[in-house]
């Protein structure tokens, strides 16, 4: 795919101003319109998506929001079963049923799905790429979340979103800005004061803290029964994980017992020793710790409260010569204990 236009010319991917852009977005569109907006899943695009329909609403005949493939996350099931929005997968749905096909949350360079599409519209926030000819673009890669433009679009349409949909557009701001750890400007803290006394404060919550299954509790069992305690620091070792993620949900709960300043959680995935640090990031750096005790074996690293190591078993023969739960344990034991 070629691009139509040299480097250098946001100022043309960018309307003057929210009103002046919504002016062209409705004349872009007729009400006999069977709009088709695409996403990869995740909950700013699916809020942006909603926020979108919501601005199409007795504009068009009819808009869908199509996903691109199935949701696995667990917080985004939550969301998108509480608030009760209405997804289809692409796969699914014939598509010769739509006339015309809107993106948000992305580009058609990010997905081969995406370049089936002969789009018209594009608002997004990632760094610009390649794009073929579109008529209505708007990407603000400073944003940091598509939320954000699209509650400015709302504001500009004097929409005053619903509460299913400000709870939906909240939590994209929330996750794609990490609660503003991550980029985010001036404009998605205003985003988000605009919506915050419009949302479901319970179900976000609920949302948000929705990241385990029922069977996830197993591991909590087996990690507390399996724990040492060595000063102020928890160890555990569980047998077996199906995935790491597990692991950092053990690891910051772990960390939540008041006088523990080190959680540090490990398994066995996929043939990979897999060891997961968190700490209070007060005294000494978790990153540093987990380079210098694994990293003459496998990737280790992270930041002052947050590490991880990852060191596949094979590399293990000679320093673990019994390849038994309780000699990787105590493995992860000692190297950390002299780092
Ligand atoms: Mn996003």
């Amino acid at each position: 795919m070629a691009p139509n236009k040299p480097p250098g010319f946001s100022a043309s991917l960018r309307p003057r101003s929210r009103k002046d852009a919504l002016q062209r977005l409705y004349s872009l569109v007729q009400s006999k319109d069977r709009i088709l907006i695409t996403i990869d899943p995740d909950p700013d695009s699916i809020a942006a998506a909603f926020a979108l329909k919501r601005l199409l609403w007795r504009r068009v005949y009819s808009t869908t929001v199509g996903i691109i493939r199935p949701i696995r996350r667990l917080n985004n099931l939550t969301m998108v079963r509480l608030l009760k929005l209405p997804l289809v997968l692409l796969e699914d749905k014939k598509l010769d049923e739509f006339n015309r096909f809107f993106l948000v949350d992305g580009q058609p360079t990010h997905n081969e799905f995406f370049q089936k599409f002969d789009y018209s519209l594009v608002i997004d926030h990632h760094p610009i790429t390649a794009l073929p000819e579109i008529p209505f673009v708007d990407i603000r890669p400073e944003y940091g979340a598509t939320s954000t433009i699209l509650t400015e679009y709302l504001k500009a349409a004097k929409i005053k979103p619903s509460k299913t949909l400000a709870t939906a557009l909240i939590y994209g701001i929330k996750t794609d800005t990490r609660n503003f750890e991550r980029q985010s400007r001036e404009e998605d803290v205003r985003a988000f004061h605009y919506l915050y006394d419009k949302v479901y404060q319970g179900t976000l919550r609920k949302i948000e803290i929705s990241d385990l299954s029922l069977k996830d509790l197993t591991y909590f069992c087996e990690a507390i029964k399996n724990k040492t305690v060595v000063k102020d620091r928890i160890y555990t070792h569980l047998p077996l994980v199906p995935s790491a993620d597990i692991l950092v949900i053990l690891a910051d709960f772990l960390l939540k017992v008041h006088d523990i300043s080190w959680s540090i959680v490990s398994s066995v995935v996929d043939n990979t020793l897999v060891v997961i640090v968190r700490n209070d990031g007060y005294r000494k750096n978790a990153g540093r710790s987990v380079q210098n005790a694994f990293g003459a074996w496998g990737s280790a690293g992270g930041h002052r409260a947050a590490a991880r190591a990852e060191i596949p078993l094979e590399r293990l023969k000679t320093v673990v010569k019994k390849k038994t739960p309780m000699a990787y344990a105590r493995f992860v034991r000692h190297r950390l204990r002299a780092s």
